[in-house]
């Protein structure tokens, strides 16, 4: 809130005094990574470049100002790659300090970096936070989740029965645990991971598993795997949230005793279940053999109970009021998943599967939890050894096509391939995930645009934007302080828990942020108060692209190095050998198909006893 007032004061000062106002970068610049700020009221003038000493080492001249919409607002692009030397600097225009110290070292993003991953263990259910690993925002056990309800939606005959569905992270501001989310989270992680392995290898986190022999950033994930891997039905489906049946208050976790369960069983679920598995079953077996052949067997169990139950959607039971992410499609979650499980086995059923969901160019969507064509791209892309010409000729159409897109977006003043069609809830994760489109367009490429494209948004969440605020928790002069984010609000520590990236500005956001939201300038459509989750809420496919982005970016300049195309080969499983938990199906429908019928596609299901049920495509019964 501090934050929103300086925003006000600066605002109120360019108009009464024809200030120069600068947004920046708070956190810092990579020494040979581009470095530009945004500059309104300066077109013409001289901005100046001073080190601690007050020495000037470089003068640019501020070039003429143009629009950027989201901000309203038109503003000069300094650009200052030049200045390559570590150390901090300030610019100046006349006599007048403007923007923040600017802070040049090699590993400028490392910190923010780790933050963002650390974030993960400060998410993790079932644990107890040491002060070791915690610091003051140590906090007891909470949610043990050892024995689990399943609810009526689950199908499940004995509702009386608990089962451990424990570890896991809290999606985000709230204490539940959801299959999908998780799905597209873990993915971008496992896949900073493979795409930077010598510098994750060995970067430490602080975490309980630090100085074993495994990464400390799969150690995290596994985490979060081992959970996803209890939420596996007998019969192969994958259950669609572990919840309690309504959103608990603003405390910590171990204040939180109402009962929780397994609520639902899905195909989005099950099929995204089905992807992170398979990628699991490759990256872990160098580590863990053995807990990599599970995930692949569990891999292939889920990909049987889907192909049994196309259109098994989630619907949010009466009684339940926790997030849903339920979406009418499950298309693109079993071309993703068909592109991980056919990676690991090379199997032709796999890839007919694959086949029946090309990468077609009406496909070619920004991923988010909701829509995932863009995972199977990048998967297949940068793996042309396991697929065929015309799968990896697709997959990069769509990453180009898309990357190409965000690039034709740049030219404004404040240098960003960020439009008004991006601010909505979870604005900031939308940027962040097409930061990882234009990283893949990078490395598939080697063209220098891309990356820095990317560049470009990672320095908007950290505080080249309108509000002059760094968008993550604990980064950044003027910082985000007052999160949606139970444990944050719970404790007694005034900052919020850091390394979190709250969800940003959004211009159709209906709570407590209402009277903040500009529709002439969607960027500024955000308010710094807990109370406003449509636009300052924290959530785990948040975080988990500006894990990649700041991770890849910082791996990549640390380095010298981009991951090479293509450069490793997948573990392969044999999935003949997978049992395929038939004996489960006897239970379930007889058999389903699509129909047309009163002017509408719906399915038609048989039950054994021949007695029919019709659903639309949404998985809604209809009487
Ligand atoms: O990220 C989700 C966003 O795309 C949806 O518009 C919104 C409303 O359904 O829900 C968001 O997800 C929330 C989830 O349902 C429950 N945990 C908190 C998530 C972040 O706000």
């Amino acid at each position: 809130m501090i934050t929103r007032n300086a925003t006000i004061l600066s605002a109120f000062a360019v108009t009464a005094a024809l200030a120069v106002t600068s947004y920046q970068n708070q956190v810092g610049f990579i020494s040979d990574a581009p470095k530009q700020i945004a500059v309104v009221g300066a077109a013409g003038e001289d901005v100046v470049f001073k080190d601690a000493e007050g020495k000037t080492v470089l003068t640019v001249t501020a070039p003429e100002a143009s629009m950027w919409k989201p901000a309203n607002e038109e503003a000069s692009l300094v650009d200052f790659s030049e200045l390559k030397t570590p150390g901090t600097y300030y610019a100046f225009v006349g006599d007048d300090s403007i923007g923040h110290p600017i802070n040049i070292s090699d590993n400028a993003l490392e910190g923010v970096t780790k933050a963002s991953l650390k974030f993960f263990y400060f998410q993790r259910s079932s644990i107890e936070l040491t002060e070791e690993f915690a610091g003051k925002y140590a906090r007891p056990m909470g949610t043990p989740d050892t024995a689990v309800m399943y609810h009526s939606s689950t199908g499940k005959e004995d509702l009386t029965a608990t089962f451990n569905g424990a570890k896991g992270w809290y999606d985000a501001g709230d204490y539940g645990k959801y299959i999908v989310n998780s799905g597209i989270s873990t993915y971008t992680l496992l896949q900073l991971y493979r795409q930077n392995r010598a510098y994750f290898d060995t970067l430490n986190l602080n975490i309980p598993e630090s100085g074993n022999d495994v990464p400390d950033i799969l150690d995290e994930i596994r985490w979060n795997i081992e959970w996803m891997l209890t939420m596996q039905d007998d019969d192969g489906g994958v259950f669609h949230k572990l919840t309690t049946k309504q959103f608990a208050g603003m405390v910590l976790p171990d204040k939180v005793t109402k009962q929780r369960y397994a609520i639902g069983k899905s195909i989005t679920a099950t099929r995204d279940f089905v992807a992170v598995t398979a990628l699991a079953a490759d990256i872990y077996k160098r580590f863990d053999p053995e807990f990599a052949e599970k995930c692949a067997v569990a891999a292939g169990k889920a990909r049987w109970w889907s192909k049994q139950n196309p259109y098994e959607f989630f619907t949010q039971p009466r009684d339940v009021g926790t997030g849903t992410y339920t979406d009418a499609s499950a298309a693109d979650e079993f071309a993703w998943s068909s592109a991980e499980f056919y990676r690991i086995t090379g199997n032709k059923d796999i890839l007919e599967d694959l086949h029946q969901y090309k990468l077609t160019k009406g496909r070619h969507k920004l991923q988010g939890w909701q829509t995932v064509f863009a995972l199977a791209a990048f998967t297949i892309a940068t793996d042309p050894v396991a697929f065929d010409e015309e799968d990896v000729g697709l997959a990069r159409d769509f990453i180009f096509d898309l990357a190409d897109t965000y690039i034709k977006q740049l030219d404004n003043g404040y240098g960003l391939a960020i439009d008004n069609g991006d601010f909505y809830w979870g604005s900031n994760s939308v940027v962040a995930n097409k930061g990882m489109v234009l990283i893949h367009a990078y490395i598939l490429s080697d063209e220098k645009k891309y990356l820095d494209a990317a560049q470009g948004i990672l320095d908007y969440l950290l505080g080249r934007n309108p509000l002059d605020l760094s968008f993550v928790t604990g980064w950044g002069v003027n910082q985000v302080m007052n999160p949606h984010h139970r444990p944050s609000e719970g404790d007694t520590v005034v900052a919020p828990v850091p390394g979190m990236l709250v969800g940003g500005p959004n211009s159709t956001a209906d709570d407590c942020a209402k009277t903040y939201v500009d529709s002439e300038a969607p960027a500024k459509s955000y308010y710094d108060n807990s109370c406003s989750y449509a636009t300052n809420e924290v959530a785990i496919n948040w975080n988990a692209p500006l894990a990649y982005l700041a991770g890849s970016l910082q791996a990549i300049y640390a380095t010298g190095k981009k991951f090479e195309v293509g450069s490793d080969t997948s573990a392969v499983y044999d999935i003949t050998a997978i049992p395929a938990a038939r004996t489960a199906l006897k239970t379930r429908a007889a058999g389903d198909r699509l129909i047309f019928k009163d002017n509408s596609v719906r399915l038609e299901r048989t039950l054994r006893d021949g007695t029919k049920t019709y659903f639309d495509l949404r998985g809604k019964a209809i009487r």
